[in-house]
């Protein structure tokens, strides 16, 4: 049998080298020889408060960018969580099935909910709606970087509760996180991830940076204390950071760039590196231009709402029918 697959990124701001690495390069990957669902999750983005007329234009942004980077409408389905109903009825129903205990240990709440005043309840049960995302498509496999391991083991945990309460509906799912690339750091504090979402802009890379900006970027991009250039996360976890960047966008391994750069100082290898970045980024960005005025994304986020929602549909069927709700619509 063929495998599943979904996956979804946050509408939340500017795409980063991060999402890339981590996740939308094995989205482009896994499109080949799978039935691939491939999400805008606008609903996950409001968690936390967004302007109205920049969400839209996010939405439009990733979407965009998903065909850009190579996702084929021919071969996956590329859709907006919001126009499929079916995410949001699943994930009430699968609040009522995931445990106050189990949200509050996820370490993604526990992180964005620091230093607040205030967040939402749909901040604390998130994972709920990601459930519901990856289980509507009955998904065997879930590309994703190493930050969202934690919610695909609750996603799997709800699954088999689910299936041992009502019967069995549910596939349960396998994380599929990369061996590289799964936890790009950020460059001003290589401890944290990099995230679309950090205040300073000089902590990431962002697919559609400017040359320049890329330039610049890496040229400020926090180095370890002595002048060795060698790959170990735990003793040197800034230039590793920086190697694995450079390894994937230049496709070389690190082995190699090591023994390259091999007494040269770390300005060689930033120098290099921003060069690296910027060629593999800009045919990206030249493509992503041309579709963003084309109005192509539209056409495929329309075609995609209809073929996701009829998989949504028959799905939601049988969790009304096992649940014991309603289905008075369809008798
Ligand atoms: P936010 O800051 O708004 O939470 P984010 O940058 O963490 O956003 P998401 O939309 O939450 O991005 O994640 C989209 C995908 O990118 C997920 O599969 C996530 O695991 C992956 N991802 C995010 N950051 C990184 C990173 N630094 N390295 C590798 N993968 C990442
Ligand atoms: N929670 C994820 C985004 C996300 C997702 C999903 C990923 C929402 N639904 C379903 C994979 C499958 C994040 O914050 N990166």
């Amino acid at each position: 049998m063929s495998h599943r697959v979904f996956s979804g990124i946050q509408p939340s701001g500017q795409i980063t080298l991060g999402n890339y690495l981590g996740a939308l390069r094995q989205f482009v990957a896994m499109q080949h020889d799978a039935k691939a669902f491939y999400c805008v999750v606008d609903l996950h983005a409001i968690t936390v408060a967004q302007d109205p007329a920049l969400l839209r234009e996010r939405i439009m942004d990733l979407a965009a960018l998903y065909l850009a980077v190579g996702l084929d409408p021919r071969e996956s389905t590329l859709f907006v969580q919001s126009d499929v109903s079916a995410h949001s009825e699943l994930g009430w129903i699968l609040q009522c099935v995931v445990h106050m205990g189990e949200l509050s240990r996820m370490t993604q709440f526990k992180e964005k909910a620091e230093g607040k005043d205030t967040v939402t309840a749909g901040l604390f049960t998130y994972p709920a709606l990601m459930a519901a995302d990856i289980l509507l498509y009955r998904t065997s496999r879930v590309p994703v970087g190493e930050d969202q391991k934690q919610h695909l083991e609750l996603t799997r945990d709800i699954a088999m509760r689910f299936n041992s309460r009502f019967g069995e509906t549910f596939v349960v799912p396998e994380v599929m996180m990369l061996k590289e690339g799964a936890r790009i750091m950020s460059l001003d504090d290589p401890a944290r991830k990099m995230s679309k979402s950090n205040p300073n802009p000089q902590s990431r890379i962002e697919i559609l940076d400017s040359p320049d900006d890329i330039r610049k970027k890496v040229g400020r991009a926090v180095t370890d204390s002595d002048r060795e250039i060698r790959y170990d996360p735990q003793g040197k976890p800034a230039v590793s950071n920086l190697l694995v960047i450079y390894s994937l966008t230049a496709d070389m391994t690190i082995d190699g760039l090591v023994a390259q750069y091999e007494g040269k100082g770390y300005g060689a290898l930033k120098k290099d590196l921003a060069e690296a970045i910027v060629a593999h980024l800009t045919p990206i960005q030249e493509k992503y231009r041309e579709i963003r005025q084309s109005g192509r994304a539209e056409d495929v986020l329309r075609q995609g709402a209809i073929t996701a929602a009829q998989v949504a549909e028959e799905t939601m069927d049988l969790v009304r029918e096992r649940v014991g709700l309603g289905g008075f619509r369809r008798r």
